[in-house]
């Protein structure tokens, strides 16, 4: 059998709900970049009450993290207070000196909408004006400007379907151009498809792993690899056919949400090495790893 591109690290699941010293519920989609010499994860935890925080975790090997216990502390902004009863799926990327994290806010009723943080320790934070309207989920911000501007992907949704589209701004603040990403629709992402860890520059083009979603039973979350034009990232250049990772493991079939495996960060290590940090199931954080140079080659082979 052909074995997925992606390779499961024999730790898995490297952070479970028992690492907690609270009741926790899950602790899953971690947002991740490098931080100085360490690995740093933004994990989505959810407490006793299923309400969603942001933790830092930090670790020297990108394996054995140490995840601190209280939840990041955003400044309080009465605009923003009714979106945010949820925080979760962060992405974080590295642009002009500065990490900036995107983040889904999500309300009591479940309306979500996009917020925006920068920082420079993980300690404090800054907060943007929210980016998206209601109802976007999945954003994560290029690490450098595109035609000389700032550049996102996201996922608006409308019921349970959705794509990933490209927009473009002068401040981080205002959005427009707006284009959906050509991808070609497999049947394994059919019924919606949406953006994964910040892309990723190479020589040939933005390295952009996502996830795509299946209606079988239960929905069914895979994960895939696209390689996206360097100055217009709507255009693809070539994409992975086949998912790269499939849920397999018991711990990425069973808890909160069955056969699951979604990735919201992932770091390029000085060696080439990806290491792609996913939630599995909904409950517990896996990692697993491929060669930057065979995850380009992969789309380079099936070219649009
Ligand atoms: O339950 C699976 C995932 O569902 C949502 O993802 P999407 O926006 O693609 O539907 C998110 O809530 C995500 O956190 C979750 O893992």
């Amino acid at each position: 059998m052909k074995l997925e591109l992606l390779k499961r690290h024999p730790q898995n699941p490297i952070l479970k709900p028992e690492d907690m010293p609270f009741l926790c519920n899950a602790i899953y989609n971690p947002g991740a970049v490098r931080f100085g010499k360490k690995h740093l994860l933004l994990p989505r935890v959810e407490d006793g009450r299923r309400d969603n925080r942001l933790h830092v975790a930090l670790s020297d090997n990108g394996v054995d993290f140490s995840v601190n216990p209280y939840p990041i502390e955003l400044p309080y902004s009465a605009a923003h207070e009714p979106f945010e009863k949820h925080l979760y799926d962060p992405r974080i990327t590295l642009l002009e000196g500065a990490y900036y994290v995107t983040y889904c806010a999500q309300t009591f009723e479940e309306t979500v909408r996009i917020g925006l943080l920068r920082t420079m320790d993980f300690k404090t934070f800054e907060r943007f004006p929210f980016i998206t309207q209601p109802w976007s989920r999945n954003c994560a911000l290029f690490p450098e400007k595109i035609r000389g501007l700032y550049a996102r992907v996201d996922r608006p949704m409308s019921g349970n379907v959705g794509i990933t589209w490209v927009s473009y701004s002068p401040d981080l603040i205002h959005w427009g151009q707006s284009e959906p990403i050509e991808a070609k629709m497999e049947t394994w992402m059919r019924n919606k498809w949406g953006p994964g860890p910040t892309p990723v520059k190479t020589d040939e083009g933005w390295l952009f792993i996502f996830h795509g979603v299946w209606l079988a039973c239960n929905y069914v979350y895979k994960i895939g690899v696209m390689l996206l034009d360097m100055d217009n990232p709507a255009k693809v250049i070539g994409q992975c056919p086949d998912f790269i990772l499939s849920p397999r493991e018991d711990y990425e079939r069973m808890g909160e949400t069955i056969n699951c495996v979604f990735s919201n960060g992932a770091i390029v290590d000085d060696d080439g090495e990806v290491r792609v940090y996913y939630g599995a199931a909904d409950t517990c954080i896996g990692l697993a790893t491929a060669k930057l140079s065979d995850l380009v080659s992969v789309c380079l082979e099936n070219k649009l």
